[in-house]
């Protein structure tokens, strides 16, 4: 075998979004679009490393949600750190890891970084969608000025080094070589069950499920299911199909792996029934995200961070408190009444969860989650479906109380925030950025407005100042802030590979037990109106409603 030096060109569009280049993979399979990336990636990584060795004797960790074309990107980013001085390649067995493990992993073998191939929710097959990002040696996403840094070479990028070896056997546990560099096929789940072990109490896990606690997981035929059936049905005694579609296929068996009512609907009517296990989640495709599900009953992702929050100190990684929360902008406030009357710090970021990072880093947040179904901790530096469950299931242990028990005792406490996130899909992107760019030039004349008996108090567009390392993102979110504590936000999705997708989150606060009951989008529907009012959403967008509420 040896190392190639072929030509290549730059592509368009291979500026990494929200989280990560995804496209569709018809875009992934044009010849050394991939390769194009890659090298643009090891080359940035090469040319910034402070110690001018770069990659240089360095270790990466690589791993994928198993979807369509992740077998074969494997090989050819094997051959790629091969060519670009890699010293050694951690690969999830069968090129598996989930997004939480790659994390995981990077950090509890000191790697100097990891890349992940996922499209996380977005659907996958040979129609689907592909993905790639890097992790850096914290075990977090890139920061904006690496992977603006890589968007950059990316246009100005002229060849590509790769080796000519033949593929690896990726489905063996143990060590292969590529020229002069190392590939150890690793057990995915082996680096991560630890981690969870560290953090839950696993001898009260076990004693639930053998006095007859029972659960669904609904990992969605993606990269979840092999963590959740090792770790529940293996190693905490859930009776065998606790977990179902537990085997991550190409294309997930058709399902849309995005653990929400719509996409996980099968998860919600199995939870209605009258034979209902006590305790429902589900995991989106690279098992970051999660959903949280009691009989008949769907928790918000923001509601979770704020119950996670209240009760942290129940679960045994957690008895010391919390050093601080940390939420991004469009996730309900709910986090920050329990922060307050903690006497936490709260922080509200960007959307996106590299920029929790810093705060985690910093020792400044302990918790951090999001609207968008996300929620994690300073175990890693991803967040983590399987941790959510896991947190969960032992915090039912702790109480003795039901998912739903807890949540409405929580909105006794503290009141309750209604939610809810509209996303109209497939806009044109002229009439989405149109809306958006009208809004903004809105703002001032919204400042003071009345709208019904409410009043704006706030009209922004959303800019964070990074209080670690001083990094200012400008341009995150139009914020409508009310005086009774509603808001109403719009913004552009980083994460759609099709037009664009326009989401609008809509919240109140009800302090009245006795109006804590209402159906969400009854509750929140006057905000839905007046948000159309000031947008003119449906004119521009040619859509009577939102493609999806949750
Ligand atoms: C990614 C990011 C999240 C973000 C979500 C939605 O999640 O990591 O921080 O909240 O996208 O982003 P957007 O609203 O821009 O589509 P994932 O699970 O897709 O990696």
């Amino acid at each position: 075998m040896t190392i190639q030096t072929t030509p290549t060109q730059a592509f368009a569009g291979q500026r990494p979004g929200t989280s990560g280049l995804r496209k569709k993979v018809s875009v992934f399979l044009q010849p050394n679009y991939l390769e194009n990336f890659v090298q643009s990636l090891f080359d940035v990584l090469n040319a910034s490393a402070p110690d001018g060795l770069g990659l240089h004797g360095q270790t990466l960790v690589l791993g994928g949600d198993g979807r369509y074309h992740n077998r074969v990107a494997v090989q050819t980013i094997l051959k790629l750190a091969a060519a670009n001085g890699v010293r050694r390649v951690l690969l999830g067995q069968g090129g598996i890891l989930s997004t939480p493990a790659v994390s995981a992993v990077i950090r509890a073998r000191e790697a100097f970084g990891g890349i992940v191939l996922s499209a996380s929710h977005n659907p996958g097959g040979p129609d689907g969608d592909f993905g790639i990002k890097y992790n850096a040696s914290n075990g977090g996403p890139a920061t904006e000025t690496l992977t603006e840094a890589v968007y950059a070479r990316t246009q100005t990028v002229t060849q590509i080094n790769i080796s000519d070896a033949p593929d690896l056997a990726i489905d063996t546990l143990g060590v292969q070589q590529i020229e002069t560099m190392q590939v150890e096929v690793i057990d995915p789940v082996a680096d991560y069950a630890a981690l969870m072990r560290e953090l839950f109490d696993f001898d009260l896990l076990r004693g639930m499920f053998a006095r007859g606690f029972t659960m669904r997981v609904d990992a969605m035929n993606a990269v979840g299911g092999p963590y959740a059936k090792e770790i529940l049905e293996g190693e905490l005694g859930a009776p065998v199909g606790t977990v179902v579609n537990a085997t991550p296929l190409p294309d997930f068996g058709g399902l849309h792996p995005d653990p929400n009512p719509v996409n996980a609907e099968n998860l919600i009517s199995h939870m209605a029934r009258s034979d209902a296990p006590d305790f429902g989640a589900a995991m989106d495709g690279d098992a970051d995200r999660n959903m949280v599900v009691g009989r008949n009953f769907v928790v918000t992702p923001s509601d979770s961070l704020a119950l996670m929050t209240a009760h942290a100190k129940l679960i045994p990684g957690y008895k010391a408190g919390l050093l601080g929360v940390a939420r991004s902008m469009p996730t309900s406030a709910a986090v920050d009444r329990v922060a307050r009357a903690l006497g936490l710090p709260c922080f509200e970021t960007p959307t996106g969860w590299k920029f929790f990072g810093n705060l985690l880093d910093a020792g400044r947040v302990t918790l951090c989650g999001e609207e968008s179904y996300g929620t994690g901790s300073s175990h890693v530096r991803e967040k983590d479906g399987l941790w959510a469950i896991l947190f969960w299931l032992n915090l039912q242990g702790a109480t003795g109380r039901s998912v739903e028990s807890l949540v409405h005792e929580h909105w006794r406490t503290y009141g309750r925030n209604y939610y809810t996130r509209h996303d109209y899909e497939g806009v044109a992107v002229d009439a989405a950025n149109g809306l958006m760019a009208d809004l903004r030039a809105a703002l001032p004349g919204l400042l003071g407005r009345i709208f019904g008996s409410r009043c704006v108090v706030l009209a922004d567009d959303f800019a964070y100042n990074d209080p670690v390392d001083a990094s200012v993102s400008k341009a995150q979110g139009v914020r409508l802030i009310f005086d009774d504590g509603a808001r109403v936000i719009f913004r552009l999705s980083g994460t759609g590979t099709e037009g664009a997708t326009l989401r609008l989150y809509l919240e109140s606060y009800e302090a009245d037990p006795a109006r804590q009951d209402i159906p969400v989008q009854s509750a929140l529907a006057d905000l839905a109106a007046l948000a159309d009012q000031v947008a003119g959403i449906a004119r521009r967008t040619g859509m009577s409603g939102p493609s999806v509420a949750t």
